[in-house]
This record gives structure tokens, C-alpha cells and sequence, in this order.
């Protein structure tokens, strides 16, 4: 019953917008507008579906062959949806490299960021917006208005109802951008381009220590997992 939604939902899809989410659902169908940021031209209806408290599942079905793909969300009920301040600029997926399409795709456990914790609890709105940048160049924006709740996650307590929500389906995937996947060390490459430096005889401003300390930190950051 609940795959058969999923699955008219696919092929609405398919034929209507660009890409769907499908839990917690998205305002409607963008189709002509997916690409406005930052919830592809639809403004909030005022609905707004449950979400678990400490992070949950994201369910959405893409139609591109592959798409970067980035996770954010803003905190609010009535949020300011104008381009000059970035409320979305709240990361809960950094972005990976979401392939295949005409399925579903669903990320199970997307936890909230550690900064935004003291504001989110029981009863609090906001949206979560869903980018995905396609190979024509095209960034499309899709967002999901939220009430966070206690209780939502025990809702799919029967794992059978969660999978007919949460799955993947076949030759839809992920995987991290081709950068973080050929594991670029960049201490190595700091080291690099020191020794060029020293080698040409520039004088170097910063001491090695220093410079290695501060890439130490960002290559933890960058390397730290994400899916
Ligand atoms: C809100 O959700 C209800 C129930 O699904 C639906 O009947 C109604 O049309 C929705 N309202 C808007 C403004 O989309
Ligand atoms: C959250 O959204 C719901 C549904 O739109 C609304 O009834 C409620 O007043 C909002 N809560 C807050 C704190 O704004
Ligand atoms: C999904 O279906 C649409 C319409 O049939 C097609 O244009 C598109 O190439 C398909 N995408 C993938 C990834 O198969
Ligand atoms: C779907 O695939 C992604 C990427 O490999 C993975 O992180 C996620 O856990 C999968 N979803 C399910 C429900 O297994
Ligand atoms: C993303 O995935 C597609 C499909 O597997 C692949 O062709 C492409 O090279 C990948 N791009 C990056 C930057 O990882
Ligand atoms: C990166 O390069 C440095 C310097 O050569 C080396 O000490 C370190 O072990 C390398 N890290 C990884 C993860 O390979
Ligand atoms: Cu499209």
C-alpha cells in the first residue's frame, strides 16, 4: 500500500518536477520554478510534517543521472526567504555526490548540527532545503517545513513500514565528491609547496609549525565523515 505511493510518486515524479521529497514531504510540485532559491519558487503552506527531535530520515527521488547534492536547514517558523541573508546556511549533509535517478533515494539518520542543538526541541519549526546541482549546470532547491517532535521517530517503530519509506533503490546511490575520495593529503601537498618556496629562496611568513597546526585542523574538518 505504502510502496504504491511511493511508487505513484515516482512517476509523478518523473513526469512533473525535477527532483520529489518524499519524507518528511516537500511544499508541492516546482516544477517550472525548482531552480529559484531557496525552496525552488513555492512558499510555505503553513503544513508542516513531524520530525524527530535528535535528527531523522530524509527520503527524496531524484531524477538526474547524478547530482552534488547538499543537506541544510533554517530554524523558524516564518523564515525570511530572501537571497541577501543565507538562512540556509546550516549544514546537515555536506555535499556528496547523490547518482541515479528515478527511484528513491534516503539518507536514514541525518543528525543535527552541534551549533543548532540548544535551539531545536520538542514543538520548534523549521525547513530543511534539499540543493542539488545537476550536470547542466542547473542548481535546483526543494524544501520540507518541519515541526520537530519527540515521538515522530517511534512512529515507524515496525521496521516494515520505515522500509517502504527509507530505502534505496536499485542503482540509486551516493558517493563523496571525487576529491575527497582520492584522499588529497594536504599536508602533504603545504610540505609541497613549502619546500618550492625555500627551494626559490621566498621567505616564508609563517612558521612551518604554525602553518601545519592550522592544516592539521582543516584537513580533520575535511576529512571528517559526512554520509
Ligand atoms: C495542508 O494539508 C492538508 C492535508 O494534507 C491539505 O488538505 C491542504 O490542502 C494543505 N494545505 C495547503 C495550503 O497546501
Ligand atoms: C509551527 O507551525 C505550526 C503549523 O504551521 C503553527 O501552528 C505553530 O504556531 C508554529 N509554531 C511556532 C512556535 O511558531
Ligand atoms: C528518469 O526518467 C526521465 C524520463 O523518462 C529520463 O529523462 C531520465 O533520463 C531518467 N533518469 C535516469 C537517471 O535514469
Ligand atoms: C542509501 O545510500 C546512501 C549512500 O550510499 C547511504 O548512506 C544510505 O544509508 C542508504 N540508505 C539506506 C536506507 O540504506
Ligand atoms: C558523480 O557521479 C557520477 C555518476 O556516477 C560520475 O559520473 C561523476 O564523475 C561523479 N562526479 C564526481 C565529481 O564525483
Ligand atoms: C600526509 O603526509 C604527511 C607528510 O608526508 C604524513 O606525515 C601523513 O602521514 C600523511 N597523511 C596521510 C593520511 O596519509
Ligand atoms: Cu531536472
Amino acid at each position: 500500500m505504502l510502496r504504491s505511493l511511493v511508487a505513484a510518486v515516482v512517476l509523478a515524479a518523473t513526469a512533473s518536477a525535477h527532483f520529489v521529497i518524499t519524507y518528511p514531504p516537500d511544499r508541492g510540485n516546482s516544477y517550472n520554478t525548482q531552480f529559484q532559491f531557496p525552496c525552488g519558487g513555492l512558499e510555505s503552506t503553513g503544513n508542516r510534517s513531524y520530525w524527530p527531535t535528535n535528527g531523522g530520515a530524509m527520503a527524496f527521488v531524484p531524477l538526474h543521472d547524478f547530482a552534488f547534492t547538499t543537506i541544510n536547514i533554517a530554524i523558524g517558523d516564518k523564515i525570511q526567504e530572501t537571497t541577501d541573508v543565507n538562512r540556509w546556511n546550516h549544514i546537515m549533509v555536506p555535499t556528496f555526490n547523490q547518482t541515479g535517478g528515478n527511484g528513491t533515494f534516503c539518507l536514514p539518520l541525518i543528525k543535527i548540527p552541534p551549533s543548532l542543538k540548544p535551539l531545536v526541541k520538542a514543538g520548534v519549526n523549521a525547513t530543511i532545503q534539499i540543493v542539488q546541482l545537476v550536470a547542466s549546470g542547473s542548481a535546483l532547491y526543494n524544501c520540507a517545513d518541519i515541526t520537530f517532535s519527540d515521538t515522530e521517530a517511534q512512529r515507524f517503530g515496525n521496521p516494515q513500514i520505515w522500509n517502504t519509506i527509507c530505502f534505496n533503490s536499485t542503482n540509486i546511490g551516493a558517493n563523496h565528491l571525487a576529491n575527497s575520495e582520492r584522499q588529497i593529503n594536504y599536508t602533504e601537498l603545504a610540505l609541497q609547496e613549502l619546500n618550492l618556496k625555500m627551494a626559490a629562496g621566498s621567505h616564508v611568513s609563517i612558521g612551518a609549525t604554525t602553518l601545519l597546526a592550522s592544516l592539521a585542523v582543516s584537513m580533520g574538518v575535511l576529512l571528517s565523515g559526512l554520509l
